[in-house]
């Protein structure tokens, strides 16, 4: 029989450096994790959803793709819906006073292209089949270029349009 009474028991060493990079690893995860949660609860980071599907070769000619555009849906809401083809935006400008909160549908007709609404945190990819869809409020009147940031061939740089968030005048 072993005399357990002199065995050692192996104890478990963690070099000092090691440890020091282990507890490193824990407070970069803690940070990461509060970074995340504040960008989505308190300063109202969206991830751009996939919204539906669609069919390419057919959405410009169905409703509501047949008609881009916006939609005004009552107590400053409104809907933005924005056909991306090679190389441009339907529609090119789009219209809405100021104080409006509007959603972007956008889909594309052929490749894979960008929506960038500048001076917004709206940065979403637009794949073809597919709906990406953004909500946004406007409280400032101004001009807000949308680009497209994702290279689409030749004309790439001809696609873009604008928001126009005109002045309201308060009913006077
Ligand atoms: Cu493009």
């Amino acid at each position: 029989m072993t005399d357990t009474s002199t065995a050692e028991t192996p104890k478990l060493e963690t070099d000092p450096y090691e440890k020091r990079w282990m507890f490193i690893s824990v407070v970069i995860l803690i940070v990461f994790m509060a970074t995340v949660t504040v960008a989505g609860f308190a300063l109202g980071f969206q991830v751009p959803g996939d919204e539906s599907r669609v069919d390419p070769r057919t959405v410009a000619d169905s409703p509501p793709w047949s008609e881009p555009g916006i939609r005004d849906l009552g107590n400053g809401e409104y809907a933005a819906y924005v056909i991306s083809r090679q190389y441009l935006f339907q529609p090119r400008e789009i219209t809405v006073p100021e104080g409006s909160t509007v959603t972007f549908y956008v889909t594309s007709v052929d490749v894979q292209h960008g929506f960038k609404l500048q001076d917004t945190n709206v940065n979403m990819q637009i794949v073809p089949g597919e709906v990406s869809k953004l909500t946004v409020e406007f409280d400032e009147p101004g001009e807000h270029l949308y680009i497209c940031n994702e290279f689409c061939g030749i004309g790439h740089a001809a696609m873009f349009g604008s928001v126009i968030v005109e002045a309201t005048t308060g009913g006077n």
